[in-house]
């Protein structure tokens, strides 16, 4: 009996009614008449589990059979959205789980509603992590995604007299029935201390590390279902936990604080993702948090994935660790430390199987945004590490000088170890040194990062560094978020589309068809309503389904140009307000903003302000007749993206050339039929390849125009002297417009556009009005920019998370499916 398999309860929904039952009584101990919505939907969160627990399991014991290559998935960040819809979906269980629920005279949609989703990610990254481990799932590849449990999530976001207030994201607050802890599993990771040398038995002289101090790391586990495959991959975070709780003697001797200090301080580890997206600050806790997860990621693969009596010269045929961006690069000299300290190879040995090991994405072409650690702070928190990337630092500069000669400009540029303005360590450089592949995330920013970002390493490495371009799940991202275009979709093509999305190439011959359009266009408008919907509960928002909707959702950076898409506006209101333009000849729009900023990044915040500034006057001004509207609801999150993407007519893609890596809501936006106004930036390039120049409204400078501006010296004030409109609208702005007269509140971003423009807004700026023009006027044509919006579906197959997996895997990993 013990050794009996574990099943499934029955698929039906007499089946599922007892599951729920069963765990509404036994699990939460209430009866379903005294239940509350949180109840049932725990209730129903384990029933689904239940349903996919013997393929977990089964997955699980099958692979430590196999013993397959497997991809170990390092990130800081999944922002994985809420799971429930997504779980059902994956398990076929939707139809069963409604008709189940309603029998029991429950709404799965109330339930739905109350699920908080996990936003344990800032952005793109984080959401592009949770994106992959969906596809790898999906394609039944053996993989394991390893981050943290942070105990706070992203903040939520509130606006107080239309400024950003942070709130503390308590998403564990209500229960969390996706994850399996496992304290018994803890791993210990040590910080601090000191290093020794010694001789070994054999007579080598090494070197051991004598740690200061401790914590645990105890393992989360989530399932990840793929999509109708019955495979379940596996999803581990780690939550700090002090090693031994309080000091009782200090305890009981009153000083309660100082009692569980260390265990505060141990359990900060995991306590709150960090908010910064692109400039990481020099944070010491950052450090230990990267640390602890690879440390335990990589000790848990050893000693319970890769099962006992392992070569480690076979390792790279085991494991291939993917370090997403830099922040898990701390793996490359953990790695190194257990194989000569505690495995005892010789340098020579641990350093070959290291180097095929890893690999490294890169996500960013911002200079600032490329992490480093001073030495200083990785010497005293990691003093062994520091000692291992040094001596991987004199090796690899030993090679570069035999190779190049003794040209030092070039060592000191390749130096693993920068001097200014502080001894650091450049983890891009050590992630580079250390991985078989280097990639970067869209055709432009991998070819900037050979030649601009990492040229000498290029010329270093022939055919180390590769292309991945981004992509997106078309579960969560289609099926989910827009059910209705999922089902014309299928009526269209059948259903294999969601597995296989270039089958959407089928649509273009749809695209002539007027009775398709009619039909597309029904769902966009339905997607509207069910927009507004949303945002009238929310925020008291209405969107109107004659207005075009404008989007722009994304971090709020000022590489991303937001600054933009604002003087746009104001410049159609000033336009009205003045009496220049006549407000019925305006194109009814809405535009729509979601956006973060990070807490500590002031220029942000205060473009935020100004948006909900710019937007109060505009909604309340009856000049406008309501032809002009700015919504900004707060908090923009994957649940909210979800709706707002399958509404929008609009994308704005409008980064500067050359900054945004590649952005992967442009990819959603154009898979859900929206066009998009962008510039040659990121994957935006790639997305005008395919959907076609006629389906895109292309705008701006290239990355080559923008390096020659700079170059020639840019000045931002000669173009606001140049341009009437760009004039009128900054000068409406500068005179307190929006700011209750008063001149001083936005005078800030007034005269970091006139005289730094870093991200050159005003060089863009005429090109962005003749763009939007264009828009106006494609707009007007309902038939012709529906026809446009299906091309755009039709044509972005490309940009499935499972093409770029596929990618990985021919170009990078070589890990094969296991059926
Ligand atoms: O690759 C995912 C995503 C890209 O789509 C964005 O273009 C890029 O800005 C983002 N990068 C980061 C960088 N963080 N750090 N370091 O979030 O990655």
């Amino acid at each position: 009996l013990a050794l009996a398999p574990v099943t499934a309860p029955p698929a039906s929904v007499d089946g599922f009614v007892r599951e729920f039952l069963h765990n509404l009584n036994f699990e939460l101990g209430v009866s379903l008449s005294a239940s509350s919505v949180n109840d049932r939907y725990l209730a129903l969160a384990q029933t689904v589990r239940d349903y996919l627990m013997a393929r977990w399991l089964d997955d699980q014991r099958r692979l430590s059979e196999i013993k397959p290559k497997t991809v170990c998935y390092l990130s800081a960040e999944y922002l994985l959205g809420r799971q429930l819809d997504n779980n059902l979906l994956a398990a076929r269980l939707t139809d069963v789980a409604t008709e189940a629920l309603a029998a029991c005279g429950v709404s799965l949609e109330e339930l739905r509603e109350i699920e908080v989703e996990p936003g344990l990610g800032n952005g793109g990254l984080g959401r592009l992590a949770a994106c992959f481990i969906d596809s790898l799932a999906t394609m039944s590849v053996p993989s394991i995604g390893y981050g943290i449990r942070y105990e706070y999530g992203i903040f939520r976001q509130t606006f107080v007299d239309g400024q950003q207030v942070e709130q503390p994201d308590s998403w564990l607050r209500l229960g969390s029935p996706w994850e399996f802890p496992h304290p018994e599993a803890a791993q210990t990771i040590s910080f601090g201390g000191h290093t020794e040398k010694y001789v070994d038995d054999d007579g080598v002289e090494r070197s051991r590390w004598i740690p200061g101090w401790n914590v645990l790391a105890v393992p989360y586990n989530y399932m990840v279902p793929g999509y109708h495959n019955g495979r379940v991959n596996t999803l581990r975070l780690w939550r700090a936990v002090a090693t031994s709780s309080f000091d009782l003697r200090v305890f009981n001797s009153g000083d309660y604080e100082e009692a569980v200090r260390a265990q505060t301080y141990a359990e900060n580890i995991s306590k709150v993702l960090y908010p910064e997206d692109s400039t990481p600050q020099g944070k010491e806790l950052r450090l230990q948090q990267q640390y602890f997860f690879v440390a335990a990621s990589i000790s848990d693969f050893l000693e319970n994935v890769l099962g006992d009596g392992v070569e480690l010269e076979k390792l790279p045929s085991r494991v291939i660790f993917q370090l997403n961006d830099t922040h898990p690069v701390i793996a490359v000299p953990e790695l190194m430390r257990v194989l000569l300290d505690e495995r005892r190879l010789d340098w020579d040995d641990a350093w070959a199987i290291t180097q095929q090991c890893f690999a490294y994405t890169c996500h960013t072409l911002l200079p600032e945004a490329l992490e480093v650690w001073s030495v200083d702070l990785l010497g005293r928190l990691l003093p062994r590490h520091l000692e291992i990337i040094y001596r991987i630092n004199e090796e690899f500069l030993e090679a570069v000088r035999e190779r190049f000669g003794d040209d030092e400009m070039r060592i000191r540029n390749m130096s693993i170890i920068g001097e200014h303005p502080y001894r650091s360590v450049r983890m891009a450089y050590l992630a580079t040194v250390a991985g078989a592949k280097v990639n970067g995330v869209a055709e432009l920013h991998s070819q900037l990062l050979r030649d601009k970002v990492l040229p000498d390493f290029d010329e270093f490495y022939p055919g180390k560094f590769t292309n991945v371009t981004n992509g997106v799940t078309p579960r969560r991202f289609i099926r989910l978020a827009n059910p209705d275009l999922a089902s014309l979709i299928t009526e269209a093509l059948g259903a294999g589309w969601t597995i296989d999305l270039e089958r959407l190439r089928g649509l273009e011959a749809y695209a002539e068809d007027p009775e398709f359009r009619a039909k597309f266009a029904a769902v966009k408008a339905s997607n509207k309503r069910r927009l507004s919907d949303v945002l009238h509960v929310r925020d008291g928002f209405d969107v109107s389904e004659d207005h075009m909707l404008d989007v722009m959702v994304k971090r709020l950076h000022e590489y991303k140009r937001q600054m933009l898409k604002v003087l746009h506006i104001v410049t159609e209101y000033e336009g009205i307000a003045s009496g220049r333009v006549a407000a019925s000849a305006v194109q009814p729009r809405t535009f729509v903003f979601g956006a973060k900023a990070a807490p500590g990044y002031i220029m942000a915040k205060r473009i935020i302000h100004l948006i909900n500034a710019v937007g109060k006057v505009v909604n309340e001004d009856p000049r406008v007749e309501g032809r002009l509207k700015v919504l900004f609801p707060p908090n923009y999150n994957v649940t909210l993206a979800e709706r707002l993407i399958p509404a929008a007519d609009l994308s704005e893609q409008i980064s500067l050339a050359g900054k945004e890596a590649s952005g992967t809501g442009n990819m959603k936006f154009a898979l859900n039929g929206a066009l998009t106004v962008g510039t040659d930036d990121g994957a935006n390039v790639e997305i005008r390849q395919l959907v076609g120049d006629d389906n895109f409204f292309l705008f701006g400078m290239t990355e080559p125009e923008v390096e020659a501006l700079w170059a020639k010296g840019y000045r931002p004030a000669d173009f606001y002297q140049q341009d009437d409109d760009l004039r009128r609208a900054i000068d409406l702005i500068a005179s307190g417009a929006f700011s209750d007269g008063d001149r001083s509140v936005f005078e800030p971003i007034v005269s970091n556009l006139l005289y730094d423009d870093r991200f050159m807004v005003l060089a863009d700026y005429s090109s962005y009005i003749a763009a939007q023009a264009q828009v106006d006027a494609a707009y007007a044509d309902q038939d012709a920019w529906t026809r446009s919006a299906i091309l755009n579906i039709a044509r972005c197959g490309f940009f499935s998370s499972d093409r770029s997996m596929r990618d990985y895997i021919d170009r990078i990993w070589h890990t094969p499916p296991v059926l």
